[in-house]
């Protein structure tokens, strides 16, 4: 049965080059590099007679939501990282993902041809973000800087490695036999956490073999028990076969990922197969990449609730038709609309992917606008289906332009979405920036008189009302409220002056919508006649619009409550980017849900939010991510405030 591992890491470790070698383990020609930097490579390779697929997944952490796709259908991930302790950090949204899936993980420090620090402080550094102990599985062999081998810690073999050839089998060096004996120790007594009989055998003294070790090893890791910790260079071709072994017996079968799954999605209906990536293609249509968890996947068969569509080759999706995808398989679906670009299929249904594969947030905003104007609808359209497909992509109807607001994870996010808009749906747009959202308000009091009349021809027109216009408490929003007596306003008129207050506050005296102020309608008087709820409507907002005049206006901002979610290490360089930005810091906490990393709080004014992503990156190392949401207005004064309103102003101006 086809088994699948998903091949993830921080940009430049390694992946691509690993994926590579794995398919010339049997002398396959690796396939060329994936369509777009934001897509999956699926390549399809033979290992020991067995057929294995990996998803050589994108290092941008803009496009880590295709690495958690692709955990939803691996039966085992390789997480590849750099051999330099000061890089552990790029793997933590990495760990922190895996962790999440509960998917079974191998380490691989690739690049150990460039190795200068030991191996056991390149695992320590990992393990600040790992729940799950880190079992070094080998120890290098050194002849003075460089690794020229290594030894296995379970079967206690020594390799030599030979360039792009599998390494051969040495004698144990004398000098590296404690190191050897000290690691191999350690993870034994890692495993022996885990099994009964091998804690028996060390408590008893006695040097378990190799056989019932490995066994364990493969249990405990299907399990989800701990990380095991390979070394390698894929770009040397050493440790590759010691990789794929570990891999061949150690990966669980397709059948504990579809349990996994049904028992997540809390379904009894059998799962048959989970999608994890689409593509749009000019004159192609949509493509679905999928992952058969039970036997019967085919052309036509009801899958996710409709008519399966025609099935192709998942690795060159170009290459010839399908008639059937075995269990375990992948392939890619073409005609199948119906399909999720992400999610669970019954065959009466598609579920959503699990809860722990939900996107970040959108890091950075812009509102795109058709170049063409007439491409309005098509924009929409095509935004709305990318988004549905990409779920790191958040589209909405921006409330102050009425502009489409697209929100992605970064400038290459971006840049990759507006070449699919323009290459397959046709629409050229441009970038515009999402304009902050001011409001305004009064800070004084004001009583007013408006009476409105009008004697043309027939019917005339007359309302009159007293109005006091007052500032509300902060976040208080708009009040209407009335205290007439005696009738001097009939009671039918009022909503309808209320309505008018109202209109009043969709643009104040500053250019902007007003917010918390009390109108009271005090007294007023009405023709029996002439008077109508259009006229005192009128009258309202004519009256509510002087007294705000005459309130003395000023400017608000909004503020944010931004949530950063960073690795720890960099919560105290937060301090210094939220005081330039004149935000306020809340404070910080350990995230409960990820090892090694802080929930980071601090308010900071709408007009930060815009460049927020591009600062938070530079001072992360480009791990840390954040999410916001309103959180009150404040007044804003001076210099900044005048600048606002005069841009305002010559905004309608110009229009
Ligand atoms: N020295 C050395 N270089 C390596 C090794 N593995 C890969 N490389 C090189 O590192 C560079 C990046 O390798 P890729 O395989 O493209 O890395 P990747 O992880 O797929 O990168 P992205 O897909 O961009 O995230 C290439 O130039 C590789 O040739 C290795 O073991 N040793
Ligand atoms: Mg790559």
């Amino acid at each position: 049965m086809a088994r699948c591992v998903a091949v993830i890491g921080a940009p430049g470790t390694g992946k691509s080059a690993l994926v590579d070698r794995f398919c010339r383990l049997e002398g396959q020609s690796p396939p060329g590099a994936a369509p777009t930097p934001a897509d999956p490579r699926v390549v399809g390779f033979n290992w020991s007679g067995e057929p294995w697929w990996a998803i050589d997944c994108p290092g941008s952490i803009e496009f880590l939501q295709e690495s958690v796709n692709a955990l939803t259908v691996a039966d085992a991930v390789i997480l590849c990282v750099s051999p330099d302790p000061a890089q552990a950090v790029l793997a933590a949204p990495y760990l922190r993902a895996v962790e999440a899936a509960g998917v079974p993980a191998i380490l691989f420090i690739n690049r150990m041809d460039e190795a200068t620090a030991r191996v056991r402080d390149i695992v320590a550094g990992l393990q600040d973000y790992a729940n799950h102990v880190i079992c070094l599985r080998q120890v290098p062999i050194r002849e003075g800087d460089k690794v020229v081998g290594a030894v296995d810690l379970i079967s206690e073999r020594a390799w030599k490695y030979r360039e792009g050839e599998p390494s051969a089998l040495i004698a144990l060096p004398p000098e590296i036999e404690e190191r050897e004996h000290e690691a191999r120790v350690e993870l034994l007594e890692h495993l022996a956490d885990f099994d009964d009989w091998l804690l028996e055998q060390i408590i008893e003294d006695r040097e378990p073999e190799g056989g019932p070790v490995f066994g364990i090893a493969a249990r405990v890791l299907a399990e989800n028990r701990v990380i095991p910790c390979l070394i390698g260079s894929a770009g040397h071709g050493n440790g590759i076969v010691r990789l794929a072994k570990a891999l061949r017996h150690e990966a669980p079968q397709v059948e504990a990922l579809a349990a996994r799954l049904a028992e997540g999605a809390g379904t009894k209906a059998p799962l048959m197969a989970a999608t994890f990536h689409a593509r749009h293609r000019r004159h192609v249509g949509r493509t679905i990449w999928l992952r058969a968890l039970a036997e019967g996947v085919r052309p036509s068969v009801m899958l996710g609730g409709a008519s399966l569509g025609s099935l192709v080759d998942a690795g060159s999706d170009r290459a010839g038709a399908v008639s059937e995808v075995p269990a375990g398989g992948l392939a890619a679906a073409v005609k199948s609309d119906h399909l999720p670009g992400a999610g669970l299929l019954t065959r009466d249904a598609a579920l959503p992917p699990p809860d722990w594969s939900a996107p970040a947030a959108g890091q950075i905003a812009c509102i795109l606008a058709p170049v063409n104007e007439r491409d309005d609808v098509k924009l929409s359209t095509a935004l709305a289906r990318i988004a549905a497909d990409d779920r790191s992509v958040h589209v909405s109807q921006d409330p102050e332009t009425g502009g489409q607001r697209v929100e992605t994870q970064g400038p290459i996010h971006l840049r990759c979405l507006r070449e699919t808009l323009a290459g397959v749906f046709g629409v050229e747009t441009v970038e515009q920036p999402v304009p902050p959202v001011y409001r305004e308000t009064i800070t004084r009091r004001a009583e007013v008189h408006h009476r409105h009349r009008k004697q043309t021809g027939g019917a005339g027109q007359f309302a009159d009302v007293k109005l006091t216009v007052e500032p509300n408490g902060r976040g208080a929003g708009f009040v209407f409220d009335e205290v007439v007596k005696g009738g001097a306003v009939p009671r039918n008129y009022i909503p309808a002056v209320g309505a008018g207050a109202e209109d009043a506050t969709a643009r104040g005296p500053l250019g902007f919508p007003v917010v918390d102020v009390r109108v009271t309608l005090t007294d007023g008087q009405h023709h029996s006649v002439d008077s109508s709820d259009m006229a005192f409507r009128i009258a309202g907002r004519a009256g509510v619009a002087e007294g705000l005049a005459q309130g003395v206006s000023v400017l608000l901002q909004p503020y944010h409550e931004v949530r950063f979610h960073v690795p720890s290490v960099f919560s105290g360089a937060l301090v210094p980017v939220v005081s330039a930005l004149k935000g306020q810091v809340l404070g910080f906490d350990r995230d409960p849900e990820a090892k090694g990393w802080d929930v980071f709080r601090a308010l900071l004014p709408g007009s930060a939010l815009g460049d927020l992503a591009g600062q938070l990156r530079s001072v992360t190392q480009g791990v840390g991510h954040f999410d916001h949401a309103f959180d009150h207005y404040q007044e804003l004064y001076g210099k900044e405030a005048e600048k606002v309103s005069a841009e305002r102003a010559e905004a309608r101006a110009a229009h």
